[in-house]
């Protein structure tokens, strides 16, 4: 994508920001390298285009701090989850047997993937922590496939931009850049500990970001879509989205 150095955005002026017309004026900067993310307009987007440009440009492959085992937290918290279907239940009853991961969009091959399927991949596990919005966390050891193994399966058109990630649960979807879709820590959930994904957590599947405040880890995955646009699939933008007015770029 945005291939740039360090140095020349530096040059470029864009370290030097402060205040509102510095803000102007790395957003005008972030728009020439394609670093502005969705949720750019109104009055806080010069401050999300400053984060998000921020992030990408001076630490775009950085990895989460990871924990040692003793730190995974006794007690993590579940965020309170609104009553589950009854297709979700039927699903449960057969022990997510039946339970599909559908692939499409801007890939070679598109694919539908049961949890076994992605357990023939090449799997990471990874002690990691949660950041609510909210003010809590939690550390715990998440197991899965990186989603960037099913990506590099199936093969990533080049026009790819962004992914976009839904859940059953009709008004929980997302998205993210591709950085974030092919970054090493970006795993498809299936186990938490020592035992399989509870369903409290976002069982059968989640998609968990360490990068990114807690409300990106979408539970319940059932589709990812790669595509080149995010229209109309920016939470932050959208008053139905329980992440409605959320930045959609949530780096931590
Ligand atoms: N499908 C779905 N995903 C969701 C939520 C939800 O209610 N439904 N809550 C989000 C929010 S706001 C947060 S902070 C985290 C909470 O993760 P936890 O339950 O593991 O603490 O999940 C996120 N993913
Ligand atoms: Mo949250």
């Amino acid at each position: 994508m945005n291939k740039i150095s360090r140095r020349k955005f530096v040059k470029a002026g864009f370290t030097v920001t402060a205040g509102v017309s510095g803000l102007a004026v790395a957003a005008k900067l972030a728009k020439r390298y394609g670093l502005v993310p969705p949720d750019s307009g109104g009055i806080y987007g010069p401050g999300e285009t400053l984060t998000y440009a921020a992030h990408r440009i001076f630490s775009r492959h950085s990895l989460a701090r990871e924990f040692s085992r003793s730190m995974i937290s006794k007690d993590p918290f579940a965020n309170s989850i609104a009553p589950l279907s009854d297709d979700f239940k039927r699903l449960q009853s057969g022990r997510f047997a039946d339970w599909r991961l559908s692939v499409e969009g801007m890939v070679a091959q598109s694919a539908t993937l049961s949890l076994s399927d992605l357990k023939t991949l090449p799997m990471r596990s990874q002690i990691t922590e949660v950041v609510c919005e909210e003010g809590w966390s939690y550390i715990a050891e998440w197991i899965g496939t990186p989603l960037h193994e099913v990506l590099k399966a199936l093969g990533v058109l080049p026009q790819a931009r962004y992914l976009v990630y839904f859940s059953i649960e009709p008004d929980w979807w997302d998205s993210i850049d591709m950085d974030d879709a092919l970054h090493p820590q970006t795993l498809l959930v299936w186990a938490m500990n020592n035992g399989d994904l509870p369903v409290s957590f976002g069982g059968p599947l989640r998609l968990y970001l360490p990068r990114q405040l807690g409300y990106k880890s979408v539970k319940f995955l059932t589709r990812v879509r790669v595509t080149d646009s995010v229209k109309g699939f920016v939470p932050a933008l959208d008053p139905n989205s329980p992440n409605y007015g959320y930045s959609w770029y949530a780096g931590i």
